[in-house]
């Protein structure tokens, strides 16, 4: 296992559309491990594949409390099969626009299906900071960012600031 760079925005491949992973194969593992020990490691509560520069369809998550356990998550070709009505403001950050944090409205409760570490289907609810990680992960995947919520102006705001950190970093 290892950490790998994650791509800070504005990045050419923070914006694709990630392809469908079509066998979960010990590359594929072994891309998901690295991805957690990144996550961890940086720290954050999730973390998708284009921010690590590779354009495929897993994201891996870990929203439990510091006093509970960890619980590790991958999912591989996730997709919403049911969103709740009722919404929940929750302020995001992201690992890819370190430092900015702000609100954003989404479904308070997912259901997702997905591949897993086997590569067997699965189902599962989430909700609380769970749901919120979801959808922002997934949002990654279709090359979507939680500044994309904001206004033209916030948003321009922010990506002047993270091109003149990338500046100070490079
Ligand atoms: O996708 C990412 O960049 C990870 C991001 C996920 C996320 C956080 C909050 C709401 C929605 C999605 C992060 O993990 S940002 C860092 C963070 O939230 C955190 C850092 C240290 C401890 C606890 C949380
Ligand atoms: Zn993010």
């Amino acid at each position: 296992m290892s950490t790998r760079n994650i791509l800070i925005h504005p990045d050419a491949r923070l914006k694709k559309v990630c392809d469908p992973v079509s066998e979960v194969t010990p590359e594929m593992r072994s891309l998901a491990e690295d991805m957690l020990e990144t996550m961890y490691d940086a720290p954050g509560v999730g973390l998708a594949a284009p921010q690590v520069g590779v354009l495929s369809r897993v994201f891996v998550m870990d929203c439990s409390g510091k006093d509970e356990g960890e619980e590790p998550m991958v999912l591989f070709n996730p997709e919403i099969t049911w969103a709740s009505e009722e919404v929940n403001t929750h302020e995001e950050g992201c690992l890819s626009i370190p430092e900015i944090y702000e609100n954003v409205t989404r479904p308070a409760s997912v259901r997702m299906a997905f591949l897993d570490m086997d590569g067997k289907p699965q189902e599962r609810e989430f909700d609380g900071l769970w749901a919120t990680c979801a959808q922002h992960e997934l949002d990654h995947l279709n090359g979507r960012l939680f500044i994309d919520y904001l206004s033209a102006l916030k948003r321009s705001m922010i990506t002047s600031k993270m091109k003149k950190l990338k500046r100070q970093r490079a």
